[in-house]
């Protein structure tokens, strides 16, 4: 557990707050049958009844204090998207590197990890999972299967909305197998379905002014010391179950 991060006793408050026995055996996605808007408001009901995961493990840097960052999420689905709501607080939202291929972690990133199959393994230079890294601008990238860092902004559409230090950080996420190929352009997407098993962790790069990342922080625990492993090898994802409403 990170210093400071622990508690989720701020203003977001009234979420059903997983612990960590729940998250270790990996998250659920709850199907909602209205789709979300992607807005910012957590107006739907499926926000509601959903359970929340908490962003609090440590993989870069200092443990930041309660102001500095915090954050949890919720999952949601329907048979065409996986919907993702963050709860965010960041005292400093920092996008500095105005090129968005461009060391595009060390600016505030929510970094949206998938794997599709939930086989685990090496996804660095191919799409056995993906490590989208979401920017303050919407922007989508991660590395192609050619091993430089690409968008995939058809992938994702997502919208942000502050409030003071709190943000809301809603998604929508296109899921797409293995099969994937950066060359085609009618790549086919993946039906989702109730009992559904895929890969999943969500992590925040948190900079509020620093050369690099201050911190990097994600929804598991990573064994060992290199911790900053998300990007290469999906082992480290947990199980994401699509569960239906009743
Ligand atoms: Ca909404
Ligand atoms: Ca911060
Ligand atoms: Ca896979
Ligand atoms: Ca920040």
């Amino acid at each position: 557990m990170v210093a400071g991060v622990a508690g989720h006793s701020f203003a977001f408050a009234e979420e059903k707050v997983a612990d960590h026995a729940i998250a270790a055996g990996g998250y659920q996605a709850l199907f909602s049958k209205e789709k979300p808007g992607i807005d910012g408001y957590l107006n739907e009901t499926v926000w509601q009844d959903a359970t929340w995961y908490p962003i609090d493990f440590l993989m870069l840097g200092k443990a930041p204090d309660s102001r500095d960052f915090q954050g949890s999420f919720a999952l949601a689905w329907d048979e065409n998207r996986l919907y993702l709501s963050a709860k965010i607080i960041d005292d400093v939202l920092l996008d500095k590197h105005a090129d968005p291929l461009v060391s595009y972690w060390d600016d505030d990133t929510l970094e949206i990890f998938i794997d599709e199959d939930f086989s685990g393994g090496d996804h660095q230079y191919n799409h056995n999972a993906f490590a989208y890294h979401v920017a303050l601008d919407n922007q989508v990238v991660d590395i192609g299967s050619n091993g430089k860092a690409q968008f995939y902004n058809d992938h994702i559409n997502s919208r942000w909305r502050r409030q003071g230090e709190h943000i809301i950080w809603e998604a929508e996420i296109t899921v797409y197998s293995d099969n994937y190929r950066d060359d085609k352009a009618d790549n086919p997407s993946v039906k989702l379905r109730k009992g559904k098993k895929m890969g999943f962790m969500l992590a925040y790069c948190d900079n509020d002014g620093s050369s690099e990342r201050e911190h990097f922080i994600g929804s598991q625990q990573i064994k060992g010391q290199d911790k900053n492993l998300g990007w290469i090898n999906a082992d480290v994802f947990a199980a994401l179950l699509l569960v239906g409403s009743d």
